[in-house]
């Protein structure tokens, strides 16, 4: 069956959802805040409009369940998420929940019959910018965060993840200790923008995701000694944005060197103290975020950060506190399942490239408790978590189809029937 999305729809969707956020520029929508628990409700109202059963779990993920046609049968999920980073784009996690909306309309107001039921999901709290974890809402749906981690991280007015989800009426405590029942559960598939350029350059519409990059993320917390930038000659400094600066310069090496093609090290945010112009900088925060697709080089990058940061310190007669925020693994998502996308991509004579993701999303964690794929639609000019971040509803809408379409593919496959051509094709690879 050929369902075909609406881009006029999503559209609207789109810009629904644009439309809760702080001032701009850009989106700001924060994890665990009343504008992403408003950005929920906007998807609950749509999944109760078209007769669905809508619930919101423990940890403040929003589902809604079309019934499947056969008894007994685990559910297939599709999803995204609804937070954003601070001044970010319109489509990031937004996309595939739109993708998701449009998807439940085909499959109510279509006559499409499916042996399982099909949950439709709008996690909570994706992004780590608040808190420097990712993926907390998905991460708690697949038992991989506890209590200790939303007590002791914090954002930067030392709000804890524990309070920030108490603030919007979600039970920390519940939350760590009320997994999804991965029994319940067949398959997910989630549409993401790419957040990178190589679609665009290659002219493919659509990414069949086959790894999804790991990151380690960490607060490196250096201190001098603050004094007035007068009366204080260079000799008798110690200045910790100076030697702040140094690491800044020498993760960036790390990451240019042979050794490291794939390893990515930023750092995005620094905190400045006091951060007067006539004081010399006593204390300095660094968040480091090293992203690789090889789990074992990835943390060794991380070491290797920190040693050259101790280093650094120790020379400059600097002391140096390193706090870990977080830690993901590089995942290999199934190659069946991509296969089946692949499949229908191939079916459908839509073009598509078999590639690796540089962002992580809540398909790495939610792979941890089902089989799990990821399709990429294209990002202009490869920009993300910015105000300019862009994709076309007809963009958004041609991966809709994709999704709609691999989701009745993975339903007669799983439900043993006679693999659907979609299926049988091969991956053509990368
Ligand atoms: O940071 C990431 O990779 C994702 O956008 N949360
Ligand atoms: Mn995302
Ligand atoms: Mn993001």
């Amino acid at each position: 069956m050929t369902l075909t999305a609406d881009p006029a729809r999503i559209g609207e969707h789109l810009s629904r959802f644009a439309s809760l956020s702080e001032p701009g520029p850009g989106v700001t929508r924060l994890a665990y805040t009343r504008l992403e628990r408003e950005a929920h409700e906007v998807f609950a109202t749509h999944m109760r409009s078209l007769g669905l059963r809508v619930w919101v779990d423990a940890a403040g993920n929003t589902l809604a369940e079309r019934d499947g046609d056969t008894d007994r049968l685990a559910a297939l999920g599709t999803g995204s998420h609804l937070d954003s980073v601070p001044h970010g784009g319109r489509f990031d996690g937004i996309a595939g929940v739109v993708a998701a909306m449009e998807v439940a309309r085909l499959f109510v107001e279509q006559p499409v019959v499916m042996h399982h039921p099909v949950r439709f999901v709008s996690f909570a709290a994706e992004e780590g910018a608040r808190f420097g974890q990712a993926c907390t809402g998905s991460r708690l749906a697949a038992g991989l965060c506890g209590i200790e981690d939303l007590t002791h991280k914090q954002d930067a007015d030392g709000v804890s993840l524990a309070e920030a989800m108490r603030s919007v009426g979600i039970d920390p405590v519940r939350a760590a200790s009320q997994a999804w029942d991965p029994g319940q559960w067949a398959a997910f598939l989630e549409l993401h923008i790419e957040q990178g350029s190589v679609l665009q350059t290659q002219g493919e519409p659509i990414g069949v995701v086959d790894l999804v990059s790991g990151s380690t993320r960490l607060r490196l917390q250096v201190r001098g000694r603050a004094s007035h930038t007068g009366g204080t000659p260079m000799h008798l400094r110690a200045d910790a944005l100076t030697g702040a600066a140094e690491i800044v310069l020498a993760a960036e090496t790390l990451a240019n060197d042979a050794r490291h093609r794939g390893t990515r090290v930023t750092v995005g945010q620094l905190t400045v103290h006091p951060g007067s112009i006539t004081t010399i900088p006593g204390d300095v925060e660094v968040y480091v975020d090293v992203r690789d697709v090889d789990s074992d080089r990835q943390r060794a990058s991380a070491g290797e950060v920190v040693s050259r940061s101790r280093a650094i310190c120790d020379r400059r007669g600097l002391s140096l506190d390193v706090d870990l925020l977080a830690d993901a693994s590089p995942v290999v998502l199934p190659i069946w399942l991509r296969q089946v996308v692949s499949g229908v991509c191939a079916h459908r004579g839509t073009r598509y490239r078999v590639m690796p993701s540089g962002a992580s999303h809540d398909t790495q964690m939610i792979n941890q408790i089902m089989p799990s794929g990821l399709i990429f639609v294209p990002s202009r000019d490869g920009l993300s978590h910015v105000p300019s971040e862009w994709t076309s509803a007809a963009q958004i809408a041609t991966g809709t189809d994709v999704l709609a379409e691999s989701l009745l593919a993975l339903d007669a496959d799983l439900a043993g029937q006679v693999p659907t051509r979609a299926a049988r094709s091969q991956d053509r690879g990368r």
